[in-house]
């Protein structure tokens, strides 16, 4: 197996689950200028990371897609949820709400060029950005007050993404001072050793 990342970018996920799976697999660290090469166009024409490519040479993108698959493919490993199809679908569902809301919150204070081009407004664009994502974080902290994990009581492919969320919010200052469960939360996943393996193999730690 083989998984395209970007340091520190929401491929992090991916390889934070690889590590938890505990197969082997081989990790291709991108600069962003190699995302629109053409070998890496030919995996991923969307000129983003995660790409994940399979023993047999399948490959799969698209980060959800990509850690279900991973959720899937290796049940032993545990992180599909609780069993049940209603244990899948609460993973599902905060993987949905952190690839689609949260995720997506952060596009304008990593690059709000793509909204406005007059420089002059990226500070107040950046600043509303900020109060969006506290209010999705705000969200996420009430939910983890009643378990430990975002899908209930055993972790799962979800965990790692609000993991590299968080690593966000605390690079582009969102303040999350006084969110105590997600602080917690963070604390927890930081310690992993999987977690530790995946970011000091990204330059992260
Ligand atoms: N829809 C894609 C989006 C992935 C995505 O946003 N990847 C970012 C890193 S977190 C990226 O590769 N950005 C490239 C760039 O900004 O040039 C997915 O969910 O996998």
């Amino acid at each position: 197996m083989k998984l395209y990342c970007l340091p520190g970018a929401c491929s992090l996920a991916d390889h934070i689950v690889l590590e938890w799976i505990g197969k082997p697999y081989e990790v291709k660290l991108l600069g962003r200028d190699e995302l629109k090469s053409p070998a890496y166009l030919a995996i991923n024409p969307a000129a983003s990371v995660p790409a994940f490519v399979d023993d047999d040479g399948w490959v799969l993108t698209e980060n959800v897609a990509i850690l279900n698959y991973l959720a899937d493919r290796f049940p032993e490993a545990g992180l599909a949820g609780d069993g049940t199809p209603r244990g899948r679908a609460e993973v599902n569902r905060w993987l949905a709400f952190i690839n689609s809301d949260l995720h997506k919150s952060f596009v304008p204070l990593f690059a709000p060029h793509r909204f406005l081009d007059d420089e002059g407004q990226h500070e107040a664009l950046q600043n509303k950005a900020r109060q969006n994502v506290r209010g999705l974080l705000e969200r996420v902290d009430r939910h983890l007050a009643d378990q430990p994990w975002l899908a209930g009581e055993e972790r799962s492919v979800a965990d790692p993404y609000l993991y590299v969320v968080l690593r966000w919010a605390a690079a582009t200052g969102v303040d999350t001072a006084d969110l105590a469960h997600l602080a917690k939360f963070q604390a927890r996943l930081a310690a992993d050793p999987g977690v530790q393996t995946a970011l000091r193999a990204e330059g992260q730690a």
